[in-house]
């Protein structure tokens, strides 16, 4: 039979139980990894979590994920879910009495995919760009970051988000987790790449008091790996995506590929590129 993620499902047992066990195939530097994980610490859900390696895929995240044969996916039940927002809706769906990640307001609740999508179709996109260009074009991609930044201060300052704590009111919504897990990105591309300022606390008042107040969250904190490890991750895609980049000419960009400090496949390098 085809692998299809219809096949899949169809393979599966019927609608779990809410205590049915979980587990997270994820990796441990991905921002939508990161996502899943703080979902379910915020609901207080327990899961089995099962690092992929992405260079050397496992046989189980092939046949979970056949579509995009990306982590993460969740299995609940011994049923398979793919694509972190989608996993999102899910979770929340599934447990709506702790701790809800969408309001109850039709509206809102649309209001709230809305910007998630903007996350990773807008502002995810260019900080990814900035973090794969050098000279002008980088320029032009941190231009991009800013554009993107300021639509999300507007609404915080007078929009859809004014006088709010976190994104989701008083306490962290969807949306929260959807741009906090991956705005910590920020800083560090702004250490790794000399001289490029992406989250400027005068420009973006608002949208930098929040990251500060989602970052100081407990379940946050247990979920966002060590700086220094996100730093020293990101110097190796750096060096690789420049290597990749200059690649026939730039030879100081090559041994620097070679130096990278941190093993990172070639895939995963252009995902960090892409989609922080
Ligand atoms: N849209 C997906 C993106 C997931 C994604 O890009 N995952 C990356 C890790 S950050 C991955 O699995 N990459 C492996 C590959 O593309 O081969 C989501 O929201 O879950």
């Amino acid at each position: 039979m085809e692998k299809t993620l219809e096949n899949v499902s169809q393979q599966q047992a019927a609608a779990p139980a809410a205590e049915a066990p979980l587990k997270l195939l994820g990796s441990w530097a991905s921002s939508y990894t990161h996502r899943v994980q703080l979902a379910l610490r915020l609901k207080g859900l327990e899961f089995e979590y099962a690092e992929e390696d992405l260079g050397n895929k496992s046989d189980e995240l092939l046949r979970l994920n056949p579509v995009y044969k990306k982590v993460p996916v969740l299995v609940h039940g011994g049923r398979a879910l793919p694509e972190s927002v989608v996993i999102l809706q899910y979770i929340d769906d599934a447990w709506p009495h702790t701790r809800p990640l969408l309001p109850s307001d039709p509206f809102d609740r649309a209001l709230a995919r809305f910007w998630c999508h903007f996350a990773d179709n807008k502002l995810g996109p260019a900080v990814g760009a900035v973090f794969a260009s050098t000279g002008s074009e980088q320029e032009a991609a941190v231009r991009q970051v800013h554009e993107n930044l300021a639509l999300i201060e507007a609404e915080l300052r007078e929009g859809a988000f004014k006088g709010r704590r976190f994104f989701g009111g008083d306490e962290v919504g969807i949306l929260d987790v959807v741009l906090g897990c991956g705005s910590y990105w920020l800083a560090v591309f702004e250490e790794v790449m000399d001289g490029v300022r992406l989250v400027d606390a005068d420009a973006f008042p608002l949208f930098h008091a929040w990251l500060r107040g989602f970052e100081a969250l407990g379940e946050v904190r247990d979920t966002i790996p060590p700086v220094d490890r996100l730093l020293g991750y990101a110097r190796g895609v750096r060096n690789m995506l420049l290597g990749l980049a200059g690649a026939g000419g730039g030879a100081a960009a090559s041994t620097a590929a070679a130096e990278a400090t941190a093993p990172v496949p070639a895939q995963a390098a252009t995902d960090i590129a892409v989609d922080i």
